[in-house]
C-alpha cells in the first residue's frame, strides 16, 4: 500500500542548506520538497484534493512543522548494545537501545560485532545479526571488531564488505581482550588498502597502561579517578601517532575513534595537513565532561569510566576547536551503558575492574543542538558531523543523512526552544542513571520518522520492534 506524508512549514535543516521548504514523502522516501506557500508546495497535497482545501480521509498524513526545525535522523556511528565487556554486558539491548536512540532523534546505528580470540568473524557477525534482527526500531548497520588477526581472519575481511560489513575496529588497548599489535594491526591495514575497508582503532598503548594500573593498584590508588589517571594523553597520542604512520605505510585509510585528548587530535590534524586520508571522532562525554566527574566522591566517579577516558577541562576547546576546523569529522556516542547498581559496583575497590564505558545515544542530537545555541558550531555543521559525515563515512549517503529526493524518509522534527532537563527519571535508556543528571537544555525531538513510518509522535512512542532493518553499507565515500 502506498503512503503519503507531507511536512509543512518548518526549517529544513542539512549539512549543506537551511532552507524554509515541504518535504513529501511516498512510500518510505522523500520523494520532493518546495518552498513553503508556493504552488509546488500546494501541489504535494492538492493533487488528491481542493486546491487549498484538506486533503480527504485516508490521504495519507501532514505535519505541520511550522516553528520547527526539519533534519536528517541522526547516525550514530559507534554504539555497543549487548557488548560483552568485564564479566558484564552493557545493559541496552538492540530494543532497548535503539528504541532509545529514536527518541533521542538519531534514526540509524552503526554497532560493533565482536569477533572473539580463536573465533571466526563469520560466528560474530552471525551473533550480533540473532541479538538485532526482529529487535530493532530504527535501521541498523555492522562494524566488526577484529580481536584475532590471522590468514583467515585477513580473507573474511574481503567477504564481510560484500556483506556491507565494510569497517573494521582494532584496539591498542585491553590487552589478552581485543588487542592487536602492531604486526597485526599493519596486516589488517594492508588487507583493507587493497579491499577497500576502513580500520577504525582504538588508540591507546594498553601494554603501558596495564603497567601503570598494576603500579597505581600497589600504591593504593583505587577509586575511578585513577582510571583517568592512568590512560595518560600522551599514551592516547603516542599510540594515535603510531596507528597513522602506520597506516601510511599500508596505503590505508584510517578512522580514530573517540579521540579525547588535545595532544591525539593534534597528530590527527598534523596528519591531515600532510594530505593522509585520515578521519577522527569523538564524543559528546569528551565535550561536556571532564576529569571533575571521574572525581566524583562516593564510587560516583564510576559512572564517567570509559575509555578513551575523560580529559581535563582544558581538552574541550581543542576539540570543540577541532570540530569547527574539521579535523574532527564526526561526533558519535560509543554508547555502552553499564548500571552504577551491580555492573559499575563490579570495579569498588579496584578501578580497572570498572566497566568501560557510558550512556549516550539518547542524549547526542540535544547535546549537540545544546553546542548550536552555546555557540560551538553552526546549524548546519551539527547536521553535518551527527548525520551526513557519520553517512558518507560509513558508506550509507544519501540514502541515510540527508533531507533530498530518493533520500530514506528518516526525519525528526526538532523544537528548537523546548527545554528540558536531562534525568534517568525520564530518559529511555536501559540503565540506572545519567551522565548528564539535571543538565538544562533547549531544544527537543518532537516527532521521528523512520522510512516514512512514525517512531515518536509528538513525544508518544508510535514505533515497533522490529521496524528497523539491517543497512548493508558500500566502502567510505571519503575516499578518492
Ligand atoms: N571503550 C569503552 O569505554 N567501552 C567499550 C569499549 C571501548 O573501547
Ligand atoms: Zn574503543
Ligand atoms: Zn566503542
Amino acid at each position: 500500500m502506498s503512503s503519503r506524508t507531507v511536512i509543512r512549514g518548518g526549517l529544513v535543516i542539512t549539512a549543506s542548506d537551511e532552507i524554509h521548504a515541504d518535504v513529501l514523502i511516498e512510500d518510505g522516501r522523500i520523494a520532493a520538497l518546495a518552498a513553503s506557500g508556493t504552488p509546488a508546495a500546494e501541489a504535494f497535497t492538492a493533487e488528491r484534493s481542493e486546491m487549498g482545501a484538506p486533503p480527504p480521509e485516508g490521504w495519507g498524513r501532514i505535519i505541520d512543522a511550522t516553528g520547527k526545525y526539519v533534519i536528517p535522523g541522526g547516525v550514530d556511528a559507534h554504539t555497543h548494545m549487548e557488548m560483552p565487556f568485564g564479566g558484564t554486558f552493557a545493559a541496552d539491548t538492540f530494543e532497548t537501545g535503539t528504541r532509545a536512540a529514536a527518541w533521542g532523534g538519531t534514526t540509524t546505528i552503526v554497532d560493533f560485532a565482536v569477533q572473539s580470540v580463536g573465533r571466526t568473524l563469520r560466528e560474530g557477525l552471525d551473533a550480533w545479526h540473532d541479538k538485532a534482527e526482529g529487535n530493532c526500531a530504527i535501521d541498523y548497520a555492522f562494524h566488526m571488531i577484529v580481536s584475532d588477526v590471522n590468514p583467515e581472519t585477513l580473507k573474511e575481511m574481503d567477504l564481510l564488505i560484500e556483506e556491507g560489513v565494510t569497517s573494521f575496529k582494532q584496539f591498542m588497548a585491553y590487552p589478552g581482550v581485543f588487542y592487536s599489535d602492531d604486526g597485526q594491526i599493519l596486516r589488517a591495514m594492508q588487507r583493507s588498502a587493497e579491499n577497500g575497508g576502513l580500520i577504525m582503532m582504538h588508540a591507546e598503548n594498553g601494554i603501558a597502561i596495564d603497567v601503570l594500573v598494576e603500579q597505581a593498584l600497589a600504591r593504593g590508588e583505587r577509586d575511578p579517578r585513577y582510571h583517568g589517571e592512568v590512560r595518560k594523553a600522551l599514551l592516547e597520542a603516542e599510540a594515535t601517532h603510531r596507528a597513522i604512520r602506520l597506516a601510511q605505510v599500508a596505503g590505508a585509510p584510517l578512522y580514530v575513534v573517540h579521540v579525547s585528548a588535545q595532544e591525539a587530535l593534534a597528530e590527527l590534524a598534523r596528519a591531515r595537513d600532510e594530505g593522509l586520508n585520515v578521519f577522527g571522532e569523538t564524543c559528546p562525554q569528551y565535550l561536556f565532561l571532564s576529569t571533575d566527574n571521574l572525581a566524583e566522591p562516593d564510587f560516583e566517579g564510576a559512572k564517567y569510566v570509559c575509555s578513551t577516558p575523560l580529559r581535563p577541562k582544558e581538552h574541550q576547546a581543542a576539540l570543540w576547536k577541532g570540530l569547527r576546523t574539521n579535523d574532527l569529522q564526526v561526533v558519535s556516542t560509543d554508547h555502552c551503558p553499564f548500571c552504577f547498581s551491580g555492573q559499575k559496583e563490579l570495579g569498588r575497590g579496584d578501578f580497572s575492574k570498572i566497566p568501560n564505558g557510558m550512556p549516550g545515544v539518547e542524549n547526542r542530537m540535544d547535546l549537540l543542538h545544546q553546542a548550536v545555541v552555546d555557540g560551538h558550531i553552526s546549524r548546519r555543521r551539527w547536521i553535518e558531523i551527527a548525520c551526513a559525515t557519520p553517512a558518507r563515512m560509513f558508506g550509507m549517503y544519501p540514502k541515510k543523512g540527508t533531507i533530498a529526493p530518493g533520500a530514506d524518509a528518516d526525519v525528526v522534527i526538532y523544537d528548537p526552544h523546548a527545554e528540558q532537563i536531562m534525568s534517568a527519571d525520564t530518559h529511555h535508556m536501559n540503565v540506572d542513571y545519567s551522565a548528564y543528571e539535571g543538565k538544562r537544555t533547549t531544544g527537543r525531538v518532537e516527532t521521528v520518522l523512520s522510512r516514512g513510518e512514525p517512531v515518536i509522535t509528538e513525544r508518544e512512542y508510535t514505533g515497533r520492534a522490529g521496524h528497523g532493518v539491517y543497512t548493508p553499507r558500500s566502502t567510505c565515500q571519503y575516499l578518492n
